[in-house]
């Protein structure tokens, strides 16, 4: 019985941990509110966030190689991975998964209403979420 019951609660346990496990650490203003709740909608996605606070956030994404056109308000790091913007927690968790060959990160450009962080009620302004390669090419990874 015992035993079962261990087993049962190993394989939950596991089930629940594999994305529990994600660190990204956010870089981001102290007074970005949409930054905020795109970390609350990475919590509760099952990420482990660390905020990290800066009042000047851009050579964070001059380090990260974010340019003027895939630019956000804020830049994240995951295993290696520069995010950039509102990305949605489920396109981060295929990147994570999938790993493809020459990209370095995502980025939602600008900050489009509807977006995670970024809704205003019921409006919905359709975005690409991009993949950036080495050497700075992007490329649509996913659209909503
Ligand atoms: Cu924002």
């Amino acid at each position: 019985m015992n035993k079962i019951l261990i087993s049962l609660v190993t394989m939950l346990c596991m089930q629940g941990m594999a994305f529990a496990q994600a660190a990204i650490t956010v870089y981001k203003s102290p007074t970005c509110d949409c930054c905020k709740k795109w970390i609350s909608h990475l919590e509760d996605n099952g990420f482990k966030v660390k905020s990290v606070n800066m009042n000047n956030v851009v050579p964070k994404k001059i380090e990260f190689g974010i340019t003027r056109q895939t630019a956000s308000c804020h830049t994240a790091v995951v295993e290696g991975y520069v995010i950039e913007g509102h990305v949605p927690a489920n396109d981060i968790k295929r990147l994570l998964k999938d790993r493809p060959k020459g990209v370095r990160g995502l980025a939602v450009p600008g900050m489009p209403v509807g977006s995670p962080g970024m809704e205003q009620g019921d409006r919905k302004d359709p975005y690409a979420v991009l993949s950036i390669d080495k050497q700075g090419q992007t490329r649509v990874f996913a659209r909503h």
